[in-house]
């Protein structure tokens, strides 16, 4: 939690701003969008603020009918205005990322801006760019720090549907619908003060959920027909897709959200991973369950990093030689041996 001095600071920056803008990483999901339109709102509410939102680039549809979210600026059809608009910000929120590498071609901007910088943010290792710093590894989502935020205030009062229902789906999508361990009983808390704005949590679910084109779900039925692979002896399952099969399905961003979940559920399963061809690079989500920390494997081996039990990587290899090369360490690790 932010100190009271840092408090006191923050609540004079956000009221003497004349221009505050709030960043979030690149592939925005729903915690990035949750947690920024929500502070959106509770500035507005609270200071009469507007703050604008900028997102590197585009969101997925399935997140589209968030309160806000139509006025939300995608920064990589318009890098000039992006950039200027970080550079003439006085105050500047970095939502739900680590570090200035997260915004892919913000970085530069955003880390030469000399706007007041505020993080909130729950991945490991934080680094130093931003003035302000209220960082918590164990959170289950950005979300739930910002709605932290606000109730320590003691501004919880202010609390509107608009502003809880971008908070609950942050802190929604960022549990796996309430189930992941970081999922706790402030979680649980924090949300039954969203719920008690009124807000149809079972519409949201709907919202989320029930946005499925044909043509993602004939790709998801090719994945587990033809590409999943299982390795009982690493207890490992992976996926793995080619441009070309998703461009074949009218791939749209966020169609393959949440498909590795189902890789890591087939029984007795500690790792699960999809590869994915996207732009000529391979994207890989990895996931665990228990200790197995999958943000050190991605780290060390694909440039990439996130929680322990949930991490993104990239690999500039061809998509076979990269799933080679992914087969080749599992015997590195030998915790994942039955
Ligand atoms: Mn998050």
């Amino acid at each position: 939690m932010f100190s009271e001095q840092d408090n006191q600071q923050l609540l004079e920056r956000i009221q003497t701003a004349s221009s505050i803008i709030i960043v979030v990483h690149r592939n925005p999901d729903g915690d990035a969008l949750g947690s920024s339109l929500g502070l959106q709102h509770f500035l507005k509410e609270s200071f009469q603020k507007s703050a604008m939102v900028v997102v590197p680039d585009a969101f997925p549809d399935f997140l589209n009918w968030m309160p806000g979210s139509d006025s939300i600026f995608v920064a990589d059809n318009q890098a000039g205005e992006a950039e200027k608009l970080l550079n003439e910000a006085e105050l500047i929120f970095c939502l739900d990322f680590n570090d200035a590498s997260r915004v892919a071609a913000l970085e530069k901007p955003l880390s030469e801006s000399k706007a007041f910088k505020v993080m909130i943010d729950h991945h490991r290792n934080p680094s130093g760019f931003c003035d302000l710093v209220y960082s918590d590894i164990s959170a289950s989502s950005t979300s739930e720090m910002v709605l932290r935020w606000i109730v320590d205030l003691k501004k919880e009062s202010l609390l509107n549907k608009d502003m809880a229902s971008c908070l609950y789906t942050g802190i929604m999508t960022d549990t796996g619908s309430f189930r992941f361990e970081s999922c706790t009983s402030v979680t649980h808390r924090m949300v039954a003060l969203l719920l008690d704005t009124g807000i149809e949590h079972w519409t949201i679910h709907e919202l989320l959920s029930n946005q499925n084109s044909l043509e993602k779900l004939q790709l998801w039925g090719l994945a587990f027909k033809d590409k999943l692979v299982h390795l009982p002896e690493y207890r490992t399952a992976y996926i793995y897709l080619t441009e070309k099969e998703l461009q074949s399905h009218q791939y749209k961003e966020g169609d393959l959200e949440g498909l590795v979940n189902f890789a890591l559920s087939i029984k007795n399963t500690l790792m699960g991973v999809l590869f994915s061809e996207r732009n000529g690079r391979i994207r890989i989500s990895f996931r665990s369950v228990g200790s197995f920390p999958v943000n050190e494997l991605s780290s060390k081996h694909f440039s990439g990093g996130g929680h322990l039990n949930a991490a993104g990587g990239v690999s500039d290899l061809s998509l076979n030689e990269t799933v080679e090369k992914f087969k080749a360490l599992l015997s590195e690790y030998p915790q994942l041996k039955p």
